[in-house]
């Protein structure tokens, strides 16, 4: 297959941009990466930091060189690395157990048991990836730095999640302006283990293949408000019944959202404070700012993650494509059918 497409590249096969078509042309996406991967920008808490950025520049080598199919090599973190892992572990633990939804917390401990989940030590991505394979055919792969929304969200159509590997810069364990090791370890693991989550982050991913970019546009703002920062209203004490009732309730919520369960302080905001949570209806969800620097102005819940992806294949059943692709999980690529 070819080695690199320049983004945004036509695609004769459908007339609209080029999108990866076997698991094995996510290649072609993990090397688009648009932000930071080897080079900080000015603002970063690393971008002083000599010995923090050669160690960036190792991990952006490892993503960069990988392929699909190889095994994912193994880092040696360092004692420092570790440690700020560790601060963030006992702190977030504290928090999931009291917030986090059912299906996380169980997987969480899967994780434990499984894959060297523990406060002293980070776990590798290739054992999660293993475990993750058994559990629902998810993969993770190593990236560098940010990806487009597109190429992000095509990897997901193949059940393959993005995963950085590097730790944020020790200055501030709580802080970090992109997503790292421990945002992905923390936060999105657990539920990629789980069918009914795992089946709705595919269609996402189905759904962004060949996008318009407005469509693609409103699939990362609902990724955002569900996989990133959504929440559940199943399991709990007083479930709130009101159809887009903007509420502010204690208690009332159960998280599922990576971005949440890996945030001490946006997840006791959300949950412990009297943010916004109205109901996840994905046409008033698009209409909503993704905030990147700052807490989110709104949260938006289902009551479970069937209802998360019955809403959302409403939603993008009305999409327009001039084809219709379907995922074929014995050859792993997506059959394009021209036929409109
Ligand atoms: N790239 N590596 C990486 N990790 C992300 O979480 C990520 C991304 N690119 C885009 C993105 N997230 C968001 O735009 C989502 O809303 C799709
Ligand atoms: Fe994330």
């Amino acid at each position: 297959t070819e080695e690199y497409v320049e983004p945004g590249s036509n695609d004769a096969t459908t007339g609209s941009q080029w999108f990866p078509k076997s698991i094995y042309e996510l290649d072609i996406c993990a090397k688009r990466v648009i932000m930071y991967g080897a080079g900080l920008d000015a603002d970063h808490p690393g971008f002083k930091d000599v010995e923090y950025r050669q160690r960036r520049m190792m991990f952006a080598d490892v993503a960069l060189s990988y392929k699909h199919g190889e095994p994912i090599p193994r880092i040696e973190y360092t004692a420092s690395e570790t440690h700020t892992w560790g601060v963030i572990y006992r702190k977030l633990r504290q928090l999931h157990k009291k917030h986090a939804c059912r299906e996380f917390l169980d997987n969480f401990e899967l994780l434990e048991r499984h894959c060297g989940y523990s406060e002293n030590n980070i776990p590798q991505l290739e054992d999660i990836c293993r475990f993750l394979k058994a559990k629902t055919g998810f993969r993770v792969r190593p990236v560098a730095g940010y990806l487009s929304a597109r190429d992000f969200l095509a990897g997901l159509a193949f059940r393959v999640f993005f995963c950085t590997q590097y730790v944020r810069h020790h200055a501030d364990p709580f802080y970090t302006p992109e997503p790292d090791t421990v945002h992905e370890l923390m936060g999105h693991m657990a539920l990629f283990a789980e069918p009914d989550f795992a089946q709705f982050s595919q269609e996402i991913g189905l759904a962004s293949l060949g996008a318009s970019e407005e469509d693609l546009k409103k699939l990362a703002t609902l990724y955002f408000f569900s996989i990133e920062f959504g929440l559940s209203s199943d399991n709990c004490a007083d479930t709130p019944d009101k159809e887009n009732a903007g509420e502010k309730p204690s208690r009332k919520y159960k998280v599922y959202g990576a971005g949440l369960l890996s945030s001490a302080g946006e997840l006791q905001h959300a949950v412990e404070g009297n943010a916004t949570i109205i109901r996840f209806d994905p046409d008033r969800v698009v209409e909503q700012e993704c905030l990147i620097t700052t807490f989110q102005n709104a949260y938006f819940y289902t009551r479970n993650f069937e209802e998360a992806q019955q809403k959302l294949r409403m939603f993008t059943s009305n999409m327009k494509r001039p084809f219709v692709v379907r995922y074929n999980p014995y050859t792993e690529s997506v059959e394009v059918l021209n036929n409109q």
